[in-house]
This record gives C-alpha cells, sequence and structure tokens, in this order.
C-alpha cells in the first residue's frame, strides 16, 4: 500500500521533475554539522534528507535524527545500513533488499530484525530493490555488505533484477555506484531502466559535478541521491547548482 510520504513525494516529482536527496551520515558527521548541512541544503532547494550510514555506535543515530529535524522541515528519510540504525523521527525508510547480491544476511535478515522497529516507530516504509553497480574501485558498500556489483556493461542483467524487483512488488529501484564511486552509474544504464522497468528509479553514487548530475536528471528518474560532495562543499551558490542540474525537467 502506497503510504502518505511516497504519495507526497511523487507528487512533488510531478512538480519539479526529479528529486534532490541529500545523504547525512551520523556516523562522519556530528549533531551540529548534520543539523547545518540540513538547513542548507534545505534552503538551496533539496527536496529530502536521506539519512543513513554503514556503521553507527548505539545512540549516534538518535541525536543525530534530532538534530536534523529541529533545523529542516523537509521529509527525512532512513537509508540504514543495518537494522540497528532504524532510529524514531523519521517521516519514512527506503526499505531496502540488496538485491544486486546474494548474501542472505542483506537480503533478508537485515529486513526482518528491522520490521518490527519500523513498526514500533510508526515509520512509512518505501519497498525498494537495492543494487550496487560496478564503479571502478571497489566501494564501501560492496566490502561491507560482502557482494559483488554488477557489472556495469551487463544492462541486461540488471534489467533482469529490476523486472525481478518489481515482480515482488518494490515499487522502487535504487541503483547505486556506491558512496565515492570513481563512475557514477552509467547514464545508458538509466535510460534503459526508465524505458523498460516501470518502477520509480533513483540514482546515486559518485555524483560529484552538475554536469554529472544533469545528464542522468533529464532522462526523468524520480530521485537523485548526493551525499559525499556536500561534505567536503557546500557553499550556497554551489548547492543551488545542485538543485537546479537535477530539477530540470
Ligand atoms: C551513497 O548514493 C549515495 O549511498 C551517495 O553517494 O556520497 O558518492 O554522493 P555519494
Amino acid at each position: 500500500m502506497i503510504g502518505p510520504l511516497e504519495t507526497s513525494l511523487l507528487e512533488r516529482r510531478r512538480q519539479v521533475g526529479p528529486l534532490w536527496a541529500v545523504l547525512l551520515d551520523p556516523d562522519s558527521l556530528p549533531p551540529l554539522e548534520l543539523a547545518a548541512t540540513a538547513r542548507e541544503v534545505q534552503e538551496a532547494g533539496a527536496d529530502l534528507l536521506l539519512v543513513g550510514g554503514s556503521s553507527a555506535a548505539p545512540g549516534v543515530f538518535e541525536a543525530g535524527m534530532k538534530a536534523i529535524r529541529e533545523q529542516s522541515t523537509l521529509p527525512v528519510v532512513l537509508f540504514p545500513g543495518s537494522y540497528h540504525q532504524v532510529v524514531g523521527g523519521a517521516h519514512g525508510i527506503l526499505f531496502t533488499s540488496l538485491l544486486s547480491g546474494r548474501n542472505p544476511q542483506y537480503l533478508a535478515e537485515e529486513q526482518v530484525c528491522g520490521a518490527p522497529r519500523v513498526l514500533k516507530h510508526g515509520i512509512e516504509p518505501i519497498p525498494t530493490a537495492y543494487l550496487l553497480i560496478e564503479s571502478g574501485v571497489p566501494t564501501t558498500v560492496q566490502k561491507v555488505s560482502g557482494t559483488q556489483p554488477l557489472p556495469r556493461e551487463d544492462h541486461e542483467r540488471v534489467m533482469h533484477h529490476v523486472w525481478a524487483a518489481r515482480m515482488m512488488g518494490m515499487r522502487w529501484v535504487y541503483l547505486e555506484a556506491g558512496s565515492g564511486a570513481q563512475q557514477p552509474v552509467p547514464v545508458e544504464m538509466v535510460q534503459r531502466v526508465l524505458a523498460e522497468g516501470q518502477v520509480n528509479l533513483i540514482v546515486g553514487g559518485g555524483l560529484r559535478t552538475p554536469e554529472a548530475i544533469r545528464e542522468r536528471a533529464v532522462l526523468g528518474p524520480t530521485m537523485i541521491v548526493t551525499g559525499n560532495v556536500l561534505e567536503q562543499r557546500r557553499d550556497p551558490g554551489f548547492l543551488r547548482e545542485f538543485a537546479q542540474a537535477v530539477h530540470c525537467k
């Protein structure tokens, strides 16, 4: 069933073009920095915030979430690396399965552990197939998950995963090159998934320039995710350029 958050995201997508999601990692930034980044990207035109990381000491996500919610009115969507990161205060969660891999922990075990926490905190789940795409050098998600990415040239195999995801009821597919990826997801792959996938498409990983974003955004995905680059540079002009690049209709 589609919930109110998903409905409002899709409505905004119709209004502004692809949505710009900024990934904030409470493992990398202290609460004050998270809050400042959340405020600044909202002012620059971000549409939602993703909160996630690949590890977390107890309490880190709770503190980060509280700081972000105090400084931003944007929808906050969890994008957890493990079920420990499912904390209260979020509007929604990308309830992902790492479908490109064959590690049962990330295909189903984390989800089984996370489900009661999602219910307890009243967070809206957005069923999402997470597909890791080869991007040059091994990425953190590849190492942490102990899975191999899908080859970047094998678009047919990627489509098989997209179709399987849809047939399993996942309405969203995240094509992920990995945080800090050397090469983002290929433009041609984005094009093919949009043409034949019939899913809401999220594209992220290694998008460091407005040009790289625009090339993919013009094709019409539902959402573009940036993370790393804004932890390094976030002056207002640069942030606005990102927003404009994503929102090209
Ligand atoms: C990672 O796709 C996101 O899950 C964002 O990647 O940090 O490279 O922007 P970057």
